[in-house]
């Protein structure tokens, strides 16, 4: 089999955002522009002759073109094989669990998570190292820097690998192995859960429904949920992943379930509901008529953590991103655990969960985990879930306000501009920016800022350091206001407000978090000087 040495014109805009390089279906079908991305990470990475490689991906279109073009890659490259999902699919974390269980070189994610999907959708890639986690920002960076010089590709010239059935192939010097997608990741879960306990809840009558949006966990989810733990058939909806997503928005929040949020918030509602989104790392959890901010999630996981048999014997410390609420920071402080605050993105908390300093950590944009992979992971959130639930007995609103009553409510909401025009967008950033002299000290109503910043973070491992990861308006009262831009999106730019104030009396915990944030809405609308320079009055979507 020939190796070709393809030259190639660089591409300038191969930056990697939050989670790996993100664009258009139509910008990775440009001529090379997907090879040389692939050869800037091969070129960067460095692996041994002869390494193990994982490869899958969300299941979106040009999924099946990518992984033929990543295998070819591959075996020109040297690798001596590369283990894929059967059909091409992996979700994120079931990618992350192969990587750490075959202790490959590392592994390659196709997926555009939660953006819609489609030929005039999003599509992307990323590269996770060899713990399973997402590349550092040193790696990605060196990535970049590599695909702005790059001028040739190696490729095999070999027919399409068979992709649908397990087992192996060989592809010039490469074994390609194709196995189950599901298999060794409903192992790990069967190993951390109680699954006996989830079992007998299930039996009990307790209703739940799922929903996997049509993207990636529906294999997952049946296999775990029904045929694992017993679940009735029509628990998991929409379960067939589709190439388009149906034509849906794979975003598991208020907005975008919104299907499960009707059957949650009807008549005769189950008493858990739970969502994810395209690749399966973000979870949604709903009550019979009840919401779990995602940063609460985190903080009741945390302080419920020993009665899951895989964090019984209690956990090393916590992490949350920046813009996450301090709810879980009370739960750390209570159990005398570190609690360490990152940028956004999955990437910050490997070294963390490497070095042993944490076992969960979690992002307010319904993202939660543990160091039993590398990955956010959301069937992993469900299980979790369904197994306090299994031991507590009570209704996850019940838990949730018993939670508030022992630790306060960090009330929270964020509001998300998308598709604004970038230059209006990056003016209100600079805005806020040169305003931090002026803003300490002034009072709106009963709210007065104590002090300004934009979030930088020195990793405590490896010592390197990351700016300008969001303005922080922080309030005397220890409320506050989050301005950031979004690091995943492919068209315009994505403004983000996170909103949190924090309410000890729990006469008023039963408030719409709306509704108690309005002075702070206000006040982040009034700052950043937003309808003028934007021309929206309000949110495209709020959480
Ligand atoms: C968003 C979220 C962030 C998350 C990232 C990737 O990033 O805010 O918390 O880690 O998506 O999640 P941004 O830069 O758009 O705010 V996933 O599930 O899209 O891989
Ligand atoms: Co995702």
């Amino acid at each position: 089999m020939t190796i070709q040495v393809v030259a190639s014109q660089p591409y300038q805009d191969q930056k990697p955002g939050t989670s790996g390089l993100r664009k258009r279906v139509p910008a990775f079908q440009q001529v090379h522009y997907l090879q040389n991305f692939v050869q800037s990470i091969f070129d960067t990475i460095q692996a041994a002759p002869g390494a193990t490689l994982v490869l899958g991906g969300d299941g979106r279109y040009y999924n099946r073109q990518a992984i033929q073009i990543i295998l070819k890659m591959a075996a020109a490259n040297g690798f001596g094989r590369v283990l894929v999902g059967q059909g091409g699919i992996l979700s994120t974390p079931a990618a992350s669990c192969v990587i750490r269980k075959y202790k490959t070189f590392g592994g390659i994610i196709l997926s555009a998570s939660h953006n819609p999907g489609g030929p005039d959708g999003d599509f992307g890639i990323k590269y996770n190292m060899e713990n399973g986690g997402p590349a550092t920002e040193t790696v990605t960076e060196a990535i970049y820097a590599r695909s702005k010089v790059i001028n040739e590709y190696r490729i095999v010239d070999a027919a399409d690998v068979a992709l649908d059935v397990i087992g192996e192939s060989q592809l010039g010097n490469m074994v390609v192995q194709v196995i189950d997608a599901v298999a060794d990741y409903a192992e790990l879960m069967e190993s951390l859960f109680d699954f006996p306990a989830i079992r007998s809840l299930l039996a009990s009558g307790f209703r739940l429904k799922f929903d996997a949006m049509h993207a990636v966990t529906g294999p997952y989810a049946r296999e775990i949920l029904v045929k694992r733990l017993g679940a009735s058939e029509d628990s998991v909806m929409n379960a067939v992943p589709l190439e388009d997503f149906g034509q849906g928005h794979p975003d598991p929040n208020l907005t975008y379930a919104h299907e499960l949020v009707e059957i949650m918030y009807g008549d005769n509602a189950p008493e858990f509901g739970a969502a994810s989104d395209g690749d399966g790392d973000r979870n949604m959890i709903l009550g019979d008529h009840f919401f779990v901010t995602p940063s609460d999630s985190l903080a009741l996981m945390a302080a419920n953590a020993r009665l899951i048999p895989a964090y019984a014997a209690g956990i090393a410390g916590v992490a949350r991103s920046m813009p996450t609420s301090a709810a879980v920071d009370r739960v750390a402080e209570e159990l005398g655990i570190p609690c360490y605050e990152t940028p956004t993105g999955w990437k910050f908390f490997g070294n963390l969960m490497d070095a042993g300093k944490v076992t969960l950590c979690g992002e307010e944009s319904f993202g939660t985990g543990s160091d039993h992979v590398r990955e956010k992971d959301g069937l992993w959130a469900v299980l979790f879930w369904l197994n306090i639930l299994a031991i507590k007995r009570q209704p996850v609103a019940t838990l949730v306000k018993r939670h508030w009553r022992q630790f306060g409510r960090n009330v929270y909401s964020r509001h998300d501009y998308e598709n604004l025009q970038t230059e209006a967008a990056q003016g209100v950033m600079t805005l806020l920016r040169d305003s931090f002299a002026s803003l300490p000290g002034k009072s709106f109503g009963r709210y007065t800022i104590a002090s300004c910043d934009d979030f930088s973070y020195t990793d405590p491992i490896d010592g390197s350091l990351s700016t300008k990861q969001g303005v922080r308006i922080l309030f005397e009262d220890g409320s506050r206001i989050v301005f950031r831009l979004s690091g995943t999106g492919t068209e315009g730019a994505t403004l983000r407000i996170y909103l949190e104030a924090y309410e000890p009396d729990s006469t008023k915990h039963d408030l719409d978090a709306q509704d108690a944030l309005a002075d702070m809405i206000k006040i982040a609308l009034s700052i950043s000087e937003l309808v003028t320079r934007t021309g929206r009055d309000t949110p495209t979507v709020i959480t």
